[in-house]
């Protein structure tokens, strides 16, 4: 069995974590795996990835039994060959990327959440900064978006302690986006990811762009970026059929174009 599962369903390519015995957590080839699928998605037919792991776990982070074991790869290859191209391939790709954390996201599989655009979680899912109860410090971008996300004091918090922290309170410090009842998560987080692959798929590229773009612009060089960026998205089809739509009072119709 494949330990990621893709396809491409109503232009949403749903990735899915599938190490399920060992919470999905990441082994060598689950993450040059992850990275040959997120190349995929950089086809035409793709306007939404969606990710999210088998069973009852999202990703409980590095498979701890790959770094003890004889053969195991050193702490810079696991860094600079699995975890940082996918954070990279994550934030570069010109698709939203939905997370939708299924169950407990530790270490390295937290960090791949936040690295999202938009990131669901379902209420009995929880989020543990598991690396410093193992002497390790957080990677896979955490120190860079858990402090941009929810601030200094709780990011330095939840790193050294290591606590869980639930679904609901991910939310109220806005670390994620939102909860969603246990009940029917899997079908209301893919339809969020079903309702953006049908939106303007440039436009949100552009979003997704100048929201990471802020992080280090002055406003001056911000304001010049929307300028730059609201003419492009301006000569895109889709702008002009959700002008016309608005004109004509009828739902638009957008093609990604
Ligand atoms: C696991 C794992 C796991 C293997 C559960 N590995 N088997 C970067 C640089 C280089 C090296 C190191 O790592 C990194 C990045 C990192 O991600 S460091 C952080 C690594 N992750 C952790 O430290 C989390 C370890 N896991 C846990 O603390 C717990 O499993 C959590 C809190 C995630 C879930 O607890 P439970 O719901 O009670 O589940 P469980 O512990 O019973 O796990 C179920 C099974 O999954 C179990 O196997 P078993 O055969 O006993 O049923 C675990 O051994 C296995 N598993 N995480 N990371």
């Amino acid at each position: 069995m494949s330990s990621i599962l893709f396809e491409v369903r109503n232009h949403v390519a749903v990735i899915t974590l599938n190490r399920p015995e060992k919470l999905n957590s990441f082994n060598r080839e689950m993450a040059l795996q992850l990275q040959r699928v997120l190349d995929e998605c950089n086809s035409k037919e793709v306007r939404s990835v969606y990710i999210t792991g088998a069973a009852k776990g999202f990703c409980a982070g590095q498979d701890l039994a790959e770094v003890v074991a004889d053969d195991a790869p050193g702490f810079n290859q696991i860094l600079a060959e699995h975890y940082n191209p996918i954070v990279i391939r994550l934030r570069n790709l010109a698709r939203p990327v939905i997370a939708a954390v299924n169950g407990v996201a530790a270490g390295a599989g937290a960090n791949l959440a936040l690295c999202c655009d938009i990131v669901v979680a379902a209420e009995s899912a929880s989020f543990i900064q598991a690396f410093s109860k193992i002497g390790l410090i957080p990677d896979t971008a955490g120190t860079y978006f858990l402090p941009r996300l929810v601030g200094m004091q709780k990011a330095a918090a939840l790193m050294m302690l290591g606590e869980k922290v639930s679904a609901a309170e991910a939310e109220k410090m806005g670390m994620i986006y939102k909860v969603l009842p246990d009940a029917d998560f899997a079908s209301a987080s893919f339809q969020l990811a079903e309702t953006v692959a049908r939106m303007p798929t440039k436009a949100l590229a552009y979003i997704k762009h100048l929201l990471t773009e802020s992080a280090e612009n002055t406003l001056e060089q911000q304001l010049e970026m929307e300028d730059q960026y609201q003419q492009k998205a301006a000569g895109t089809k889709d702008y002009g059929e959700g002008v016309l739509a608005f004109i004509e009072k009828r739902s638009p119709s957008f093609t990604g174009e």
